[in-house]
């Protein structure tokens, strides 16, 4: 194996940068290194690590541009995403900033004594990350980790690992320890897999494929490690005839082609109420027209490429034997441009069953309420989901039947660094973000004083 990674820009298909591939011995010693740093990293007062927090946050706050700049380059991301993500990492900062002063304990009545329980921090963590959201990813990981008095060695994907580097540095410069969170750039069956065997990493996060995850989880459990898995989607967005169809019509691109739709909570699966299902489609068609993909560094561009040239055969792959009904509109040229595709599908078709993690969308009819449940829940997975209905009673039914981790009514939001994140079934196991994300990085002790 290379001793480098090559790094390719996904908008023009020409590589731009090497960078290296951690062997053993290095993960090893960055391991050793936050073991030390954790110590010191916990002993010290709450207010001090939460004041740590906050400068790291006005460090990355000071770098938004650079940061989304990387993404553009490393990622093909559209630039005003890629400035969301990068002020999305100094907001999740801030929110976790308070942490540290919050991580409070309880104090139980026993007999004979005082009983308190203490957030411990598991010691250090191993982060893995993909490629489809490089920087807000790792920052749903690393800082409720860090804000719970833990050290982070974190792997970014293979494919996109330059703004995780990059707040690796932010960090030092906003003062954080050394040690404390180091990125190590290497292969998954090499560094990730040292996450998992490394007795001195006491609690694994992985984002990425089920089948990858899978394998993650099991190892750990032969090492007793807790795990906390995000994996794949192939979430619904469900339109009631009774919906504002219009409003649902028009948001429908954004909630399954945004970045290119390489998003775990695409909405994928488009269910439509049988009897408006010809007039969605008819209001869809010109909203999916109007989609522009293109040069991810113009402020206009609502989708730029795919990560790479194998990832578009795969995605293309779907498309050999699905009933397309439109596509929008794609630059030629040497990037790995796909253009966004509606495709009329049946329950049963591989694409309305399996993860694409491209701009892809499955269309099915169905009948009414329970059908709309059945086939929402008609997946292995169960990440997220939306539903359109002006009906208030069928909003609450409809959003406690589907078995998704994360549910959006009349709209399509799935992440709010506020709001627990993560998914049911084969979508993962654990959750994000939220207000409980820290203590998710700490272990309960329980200490009885005796007073007689
Ligand atoms: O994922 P992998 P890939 C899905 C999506 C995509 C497919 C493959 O369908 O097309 O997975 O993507 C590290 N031990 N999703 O190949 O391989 C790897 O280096 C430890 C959905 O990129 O799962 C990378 O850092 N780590 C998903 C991370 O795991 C290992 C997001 C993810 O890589 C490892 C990404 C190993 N043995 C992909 N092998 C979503 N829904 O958000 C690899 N890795």
């Amino acid at each position: 194996m290379s001793d480098t990674i090559t790094l390719v820009n996904p908008a023009t298909g020409r590589a731009f940068r090497e960078i290296p591939r951690a062997g053993l011995a290095e993960v090893d010693a960055a391991i050793a290194g936050a073991v030390a740093a954790q110590r010191a990293w916990a002993a010290l007062a709450p207010v001090a690590r939460a004041d740590a927090l906050r400068a790291f946050a006005r460090v990355v706050e000071a770098h938004v541009d650079e940061l989304a700049a990387l993404e553009v380059e490393n990622s093909g991301h559209p630039i005003g995403s890629a400035r969301w993500e990068a002020s999305h990492v100094a907001q999740v900062l801030n929110y976790y900033a308070a942490a540290p002063e919050r991580l409070i304990g309880q104090q139980i009545p026993v007999a004979g004594g005082l009983d308190v329980t203490f957030h411990e921090p598991y010691g250090v963590v191993g982060i893995i990350v993909p490629w489809n959201f490089p920087m807000t990813i790792a920052s749903w990981g690393f800082v409720p980790a860090l804000a719970a008095g833990n050290a982070v060695v974190l792997k970014p994907a293979e494919l996109t690992p330059l703004t995780a580097v990059r707040l690796g540095e932010l960090a030092l410069e906003a003062g954080l320890p050394a040690g404390l969170f180091q990125v190590v750039t290497g292969s998954g069956s090499v560094v990730g897999q040292r996450f998992v065997s490394h007795p001195d990493v006491r609690k694994v996060v992985f984002t990425g494929s089920t089948e990858v995850g899978t394998d993650v989880a099991a190892g750990c459990a032969r090492m007793l490690k807790p795990v906390t898995l995000e994996l794949g989607g192939k979430s619904a967005n469900i339109v009631f005839a009774d919906a504002d169809l219009e409003r649902a019509a028009a948001s429908a691109p954004g909630s399954v082609f945004d970045n290119a739709g390489q998003d775990c909570c695409a909405r994928s699966r488009l269910l439509v109420e049988r009897s408006v299902y010809d007039r969605f489609l008819e209001l869809l068609e010109p909203a999916v027209q109007a989609w522009r993909v293109g040069d991810p560094a113009s402020p206009d561009t609502d989708m730029g490429p795919l990560i790479s040239a194998s990832h578009r055969d795969t995605v293309a792959g779907f498309l050999d034997d699905a009933d397309v009904a439109f596509r929008g509109a794609a630059p030629g040229g040497d990037g790995f441009w796909f253009a966004p595709t509606v495709v009329l599908a049946s329950p049963g078709d591989r694409i309305a069953q399996d993860e694409v993690f491209g701009p892809v969308v499955a269309v099915l009819p169905f009948d009414d309420e329970a059908d709309a449940i059945r086939l929402a829940n008609d997946t292995i997975y169960g990440l997220a989901g939306s539903l359109w209905t002006e009906n208030l009673g069928r909003a609450v039914r409809v959003a406690r039947g589907v078995k998704s981790g994360v549910l959006s009514v009349n709209s399509h939001s799935s992440v709010r660094y506020a709001t627990p994140f993560g998914g049911m079934k084969a979508s993962g196991l654990g959750r994000e973000l939220g207000p409980d994300a820290a203590e998710h990085f700490t272990e309960t002790k329980n200490v009885f004083f005796a007073t007689d």
